[in-house]
């Protein structure tokens, strides 16, 4: 066989089992950082407004973010951690769907050197060199607002006595921990105030719905007087049934909820409900300017919370700061 077709045929089946024969598209040029973002879910406009909010962030500094929604459940988000270090991005940021369970793959990332944020919910650890810093609201000052509010409606109108029942987030999330454990810290030494119910919404508008439901089967429309909901989403499917029913009694129970998204901010003028406490989604831009900090090698304070207030009934709504996100 002459030297030349030899050389040819070999040449082919290099370029065959390298996979060279079709034109090979230019690899994607890798930004300059890149971020691996594990978002728990999609589950309220919290939630939904938090995934712009980094989204945009990342664009803005011009990073590359590769994002993994687990759709609530916490062995996608550890996938998704573990695909991130495999990557080897440059950051790490995780919003825990609930507080424990991440220690092992958290010292993955630790042992790859990659640094890890924890965003929006936190983490129980012994060992808090597994994370470089944490940005996310003060949950438990949010319950408190709540607690605290309630103490001031109670006075404005003269109440002696107020049952309330409770629809919880998630449980074992941190927003639910804590935002249960400031209301009732605030409340329990005033003897005007009993908890009659504490239900399970797990964030959702279908399950504040459920449980709204199930709470005037079983207590009647005057079988309570306060509602305190986790977050905005089931607190609007608790309105779904209240507004769905006449009985006048449904009217005078008293409304506080957490988040501050706008349907709800528009509810409180509407004088449909009572208290908005705030817990703000727009975390992107500080967490991308750690990253920017981190990536710079500057020192990092280990803990930041976002400024965030409450909205009342007892305060001028026509304030133009009263609004939602
Ligand atoms: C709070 C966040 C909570 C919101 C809910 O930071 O984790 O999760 O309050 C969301 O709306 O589902």
């Amino acid at each position: 066989m002459r030297k030349g077709v030899k050389f040819g045929l070999i040449l082919i089946l290099l370029l065959l089992l390298t996979g060279c024969t079709e034109k090979q598209e230019p690899a994607q040029e890798r930004a300059s950082v890149v971020v691996g973002f594990s978002q728990l879910g999609s589950e309220s406009s919290w939630r939904i407004a938090n995934t712009a909010s980094m989204e945009q962030s990342a664009e803005e500094y011009g990073f590359g973010l590769m994002m993994e929604n687990a759709n609530q459940k916490q062995d996608k988000q550890i996938d998704a951690i573990r695909s991130f270090i495999a990557y080897r991005v440059d950051v790490i940021v995780f919003s825990p769907i609930i507080q424990t369970g991440w220690d092992h793959v958290l010292k993955e990332a630790k042992q790859a050197g990659i640094p890890v944020i924890v965003m929006d919910r936190m983490i129980k650890t012994e060992d808090d060199s597994l994370y470089t810093a944490y940005i996310g609201a003060d949950f438990y000052a949010e319950g408190r607002r709540a607690g605290e509010y309630l103490i001031r409606k109670a006075d404005a109108i003269g109440a002696d006595s107020l049952r309330i029942v409770e629809i919880c987030g998630t449980t074992d999330s941190t927003p639910m921990r804590d935002r249960q454990r400031g209301f009732m810290d605030v409340i329990r030494k005033d003897s005007r105030f009993q908890v009659i119910a504490s239900v399970n919404g797990d964030f959702l508008r279908s399950k504040g719905e459920e449980c709204m439901r199930e709470l005037l089967q079983q207590y009647g429309p005057d079988g309570f007087d306060v509602i305190f909901s986790h977050n905005d989403a089931m607190m609007l499917g608790a309105l779904d049934v209240l507004e769905g029913t006449e009985d006048p009694a449904i009217q005078k129970i008293i409304r506080i909820t957490v988040d501050g998204e706008k349907e709800v901010v528009d509810a409180l003028k509407e004088g449909r409900i009572n208290c908005v406490v705030q817990c703000t989604p727009h975390l992107g831009p500080f967490v991308m300017n750690l990253v920017k900090d981190i990536k710079e090698g500057k020192e990092v304070r280990k803990t930041y919370h976002p400024d965030e207030g409450a909205f009342t009934d007892l305060d001028d709504l026509s304030d133009p700061a009263v609004e939602g996100f």
